[in-house]
């Protein structure tokens, strides 16, 4: 792999005298934990600093970070960061157009290679995986802290599903760690990420009672406007029945469609083995080998992407 401009960045961020930080909308705990673990270091390293939290709501997630007020005159002169965002239309705030220079922090896939500089390691679990290698390239200069762990942490336990998916290595778990030796309760930041709502339990009994499954081992699951009525929940709070058909002995690969108001469907796939992003580039969508995201129009396209799915789990098998 070839190396990561670490150094370059600090000294980039040394120059200047407000940093502001954004992520993606509808944040996720690693949206938020390297967001938010990124500004405790750099808070911490350089008191003298304005830096600042950028975002839009992060919903039921305030107990890890919430935004700062940022002001449209704080832009001025300012260093613009971006954790865990692919792309360009997913940053949440879209003043971070507003800064002097742009750098992009990511783990996902770099087709869009926006900034002026990038850290971008798709071999990471979490981009808070990568702020923590950040950290430690650039240990003599900077200071993590107790809460910066905890975010950080956070972030990791987030995206690897409590370290269950494959994108978890050694490194991940040598990092995860070297934050829990700071002083916050890892099993508490567990329990809270762990809590779904009633309603989303609910919605995931209908889960599991209304999987689709193929001899293929391609596993379907229908969210319709009726159901999400049914369950009174809204497609932003989904994001926590995503792994849940992958727990079905016999499934490999699986969609979950969760009708729009305006009548096409997302698309939330997953594998255990076989790539599927590429598929997902195939319906307005992309993301990891693993773990991806699209869109189909109507019912037909979702059929489509299930076949393309099945031909993705005979190809692998
Ligand atoms: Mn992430």
């Amino acid at each position: 792999m070839t190396r990561l401009p670490y150094e370059e960045v600090l000294e980039v961020i040394k120059t200047y005298e407000t940093i502001i930080v954004h992520r993606h909308m509808r944040p996720d705990p690693d949206a938020l934990g390297s967001q938010g673990g990124l500004v405790e270091i750099l808070k911490a390293s350089f008191p003298a600093k304005k830096i600042l939290k950028a975002g839009g709501p992060v919903g039921d997630l305030a107990f890890l970070a919430t935004m700062d007020d940022v002001m449209d005159k704080d832009y001025q002169d300012a260093l613009v960061i971006v954790t865990d965002t692919a792309n360009r239309p997913r940053i949440s705030d879209e003043r971070y157009l507003k800064g002097t220079k742009l750098i992009k922090i990511d783990h996902h896939p770099n087709d869009d290679a926006y900034g002026d500089f990038q850290i971008v390691n798709i071999e990471a679990s979490s981009c808070s995986e990568i702020i923590v290698d950040f950290y430690t390239a650039n240990q003599q200069q900077l200071t993590m802290t107790d809460e910066a762990a905890r975010l950080l942490y956070a972030g990791i336990v987030g995206d690897t599903g409590r370290f269950l998916y494959p994108s978890t290595t050694p490194h991940t778990m040598r990092v995860a760690a070297g934050l829990m030796e700071y002083n916050f309760i890892p099993n508490e930041v567990n329990n809270q990420m762990n809590v779904i709502s009633q309603k989303v339990a609910k919605l995931t009994g209908y889960v599991l009672q209304n999987i689709e499954l193929t001899s293929t081992g391609v596993a379907k699951v229908m969210l319709t406007k009726e159901v999400m009525e049914r369950f009174g929940v809204m497609d932003t709070e989904t994001s926590s029945i995503v792994a849940v058909p992958g727990t079905m002995e016999g499934v490999l690969l699986w969609g979950i469609f969760v009708e729009q108001p305006e009548g096409h469907f997302r698309c939330r796939l997953r594998s255990k083995g076989p790539v599927i992003n590429e598929i997902a580039k195939l319906h307005h969508g992309g993301g990891h080998p693993l773990a991806s995201g699209a869109n189909a129009k109507n019912r037909a396209e979702v059929d489509q992407i299930i076949a393309e799915l099945e031909q993705a789990a005979r190809l692998w098998s």
